[in-house]
């Protein structure tokens, strides 16, 4: 039953304002006898921007879910004007809803996402821009409800509201790279949806500037970054980036070969490189740390945890993956720039890079090594989101050769899609072939690179929005996550087919995955979500448990949704989860440990760091030590990061690698050339 109070959230974020001087407060007059048009009270919603929080009968954009769903406040208002726990001052529905919108802390509804709705949820921001007669008109149909609709309210959103707000030049360059650098990854440079939703015109200027400002602001339950909060953007810019939203979005330029090259650098040719490790150091056991926001990749020694170099590479670097003897690690920018760097070198540093797109996420090296040849450090494999493309390049000195566009049809409705874009990409151990996941176009595509001029590509129908995954244990099949599907999908890469699709709880994350033996379903793999707190098991054995096979067989539950990754080891007794992208600050920081003797719960939770967000796990290579991240704030001295390294028997802490800018993603070479996880 819906209480009252933070009702009108976006519209809200609004109605205490002021008015030469005065407020306007609640409850003043009677609704007013004339009642406005349909057209004028569904304007009204649009232009106070309530669709962005609630869900409202008769708008057809009014589907937000950050406040209480107002189809049936009138009803609701009747029940809690005569309930004892009713604290404000209003006497009839009308009343009640009119204190809601302008007083909404008055009494607070039950009915947000995540319960109680926190005080202070709905600002004054928006009311400003109704006047007396547009919020009368929707205090009149919010008080009907349900029982009464509005007609036609499509045209009059349509046919009111339906411009562009302007931009400076300044405000529209400065704006663009915010939302490349943080919004692009999910919603996609022509803002046409992967992750996030479609952030066309058409479905932007309904809701209007307010309205977008407000989820940007405060982020919405579904994932949607509490930008505002976070303290990465201010008002002012998320109200910008309202406004940028409302427009065509630009269109970035393409790149050609010749383009990469002119970015192509050899800082050590291959025959000037060691024949043998300058140092004495166990280089397997390296690990190959993010540092996000320095635009580097630290290495640092597994058995030491000495940092031994940190080395510039392109920003914000997603990835990092071996090359199949391990010697070379692979690093790709957000902004398309990859290193590849020599751990033989005394000090280990990079030998080449070059930019083959403006914004990639993924990279990988060409591992086969079997009757069909040797590629052994032979090929490298970038994958781009804009251009949406993939590019061979060479292992050794990352020369660009070979570009190959994704742009193609949708799966399953074979439509047009201008931006599919590579996702995760994994190296099969058995074929001469990488196995590249199109996101927009859901297709897993099964690229042959014996010859990597004329790539032989088997394009598999799959879901989806793909986006990361990793190998069962044995390394035949393939699972990867279709996240805003609610799916993993699972292909045999001998057989080269998709054999499942496994329905997971919501917006399944898995990272790499983790393989492990549960004691009464036999060998499973793991992930987690970002939708729902719940560590899922899926059956990978179809030979040995055939009735488990690609079917969820475990739920375990966990403290909270915005789960990034999962991770274990051959050798270890625990599955390890993060809790990176939950809402709530000491979750964020929050890991857990399953054991896989007892999967039916969580055998212990607890907090990393008293700052940041704790985020990925690496064992080391002997799996016996886990590194977890502490993924701190950049501009904040002495909460810029850390890693943790943990004892994976005893579980406690083993020692801190501290004063790291932002670390994400580590990667072991060992475990990362055996794909261990
Ligand atoms: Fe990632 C893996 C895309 C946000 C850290 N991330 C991946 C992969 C993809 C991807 C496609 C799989 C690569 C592969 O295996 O070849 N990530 C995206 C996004 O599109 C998204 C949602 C938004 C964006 O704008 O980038 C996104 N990712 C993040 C983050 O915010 C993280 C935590 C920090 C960051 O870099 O900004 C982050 N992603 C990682 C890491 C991996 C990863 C550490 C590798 C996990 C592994 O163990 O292999």
């Amino acid at each position: 039953m819906m209480k009252k109070g933070v009702f009108l959230l976006a519209l809200a974020l609004a109605l205490t304002f002021a008015l030469g001087g005065c407020r306007r407060s609640a409850p003043p007059a009677a609704v007013e006898a004339a009642p406005p048009s349909p057209q004028a009270v569904a304007a009204a919603f649009q232009k106070g921007g309530c669709g962005a929080c609630h869900i409202i009968p008769g708008i057809p954009t009014a589907i937000g879910t950050i406040g209480p769903d107002l189809s049936r406040m009138g009803e609701a208002a009747t029940t809690i004007l005569t309930a004892k726990s009713y604290t404000g001052k209003a006497k009839t529905v009308a009343a009640f809803v009119r204190e809601s919108i302008l007083e909404p802390d008055v009494f607070l509804s039950t009915q947000c996402p995540g319960g109680i709705c926190p005080k202070g949820l709905m600002t004054p921001a928006l009311a400003k821009s109704l006047s007396d007669q547009e919020l009368n008109g929707i205090v009149r149909y919010l008080a009907s409800l349900p029982g009464k609709s509005l007609t036609a309210p499509a045209q009059a959103v349509t046919t009111t509201v339906m411009t562009a707000p302007t931009l400076s030049d300044a405000e529209f360059a400065s704006i663009k790279q915010i939302f490349f650098d943080r919004c692009a990854g999910c919603h996609g440079t022509l803002r046409k949806g992967a992750t996030g939703p479609a952030l066309t015109p058409d479905k932007t200027q309904p809701k209007g500037t307010a309205a977008l400002a407000a989820i940007i602001f405060h982020g919405t339950p579904r994932g949607m970054p509490d930008w505002g909060k976070q303290g990465v953007l201010t008002q002012a810019q998320a109200e910008t980036m309202a406004r940028f939203l409302q427009n065509e979005p630009p269109v970035p330029p393409e790149m050609s070969l010749a383009q990469m090259k002119e970015t192509w650098k050899v800082f050590a040719a291959p025959d000037k490189r060691p024949v043998a490790p300058q140092h004495t150091r166990d280089w397997e056991d390296f690990f190959a740390v993010t540092l996000r926001d320095a635009g580097q990749v630290a290495i640092i020694d597994g058995d030491t945890f000495e940092v031994l170099n940190k080395v510039d590479t392109g920003y914000a670097v997603h990835i990092s993956r071996m090359s199949a003897t391990g010697r070379y690690v692979y690093v790709i920018g957000r902004d398309g720039r990859a290193t590849i760097i020599d751990l033989w070198l005394a000090k280990p540093d990079k030998v080449a890079e070059v930019k083959t797109c403006y914004d990639a996420r993924s990279i990988e090296s060409s591992k086969y090594k079997g009757p069909e040849g040797d590629f052994s450090d032979k090929y490298a494999i970038i994958g781009c989101y804009w251009p949406p493309h993939f590019v061979i390049l060479d292992g050794l000195t990352l020369e660009p050769f070979k570009i190959v566009s994704t742009r193609s049809y949708t799966y399953d409705t074979e439509e047009y899609h201008p931006e599919p874009r590579v996702a995760a990409i994994v190296a099969s151990h058995f074929k001469p072939e990488w196995i590249v996941n199109v996101k927009e176009t859901g297709q897993v595509w099964l690229v042959n690179y014996t010859d990597p001029k004329a790539p032989s590509i088997k394009m598999l129908e799959a879901e989806r929005f793909l986006h990361d995954g990793g190998w069962d244990a044995t390394r035949r099949y393939f699972l990867v996550a279709a996240n805003q599907a609610n799916k993993v999908a699972v292909i045999d890469a001998q057989e080269s087919k998709l054999i499942a699709l496994v329905e997971t709880p919501k917006t399944p994350h898995p990272g790499r995955g983790a393989n492990w033996v549960d004691p009464q379903y036999g060998p499973v793999w793991s992930t987690a979500h970002l939708g729902e707190g719940a560590l899922v098991a899926i059956g990978t054995d179809p030979a040995g448990h055939p009735g488990q096979a690609w079917k969820v067989v475990r739920t375990i539950p966990l403290p909270g949704g915005g789960s990034l990754f999962v991770k274990s080891h051959p050798n270890s007794p625990w599955i390890w989860v993060d809790h990176s992208l939950n809402s709530d600050e000491k979750i964020q920081r929050t890991i857990c440990v399953v054991e896989k003797a007892d999967p039916t719960k969580t055998a212990r939770c607890w907090e990393v760091a008293d700052y940041g967000r704790a985020v990925h796990f690496e064992y080391n290579r002997e799996g016996t030590q886990v590194w977890v991240s502490v993924w701190g704030r950049a501009d904040q001295p002495g909460k810029t990061g850390e890693i943790v390294i943990y004892d994976d028997e005893s579980l406690k802490e083993v020692a801190r690698v501290p004063n790291l800018v932002t670390p994400t993603g580590k990667f072991n070479v060992y475990n990362t050339v055996k794909d261990l996880y």
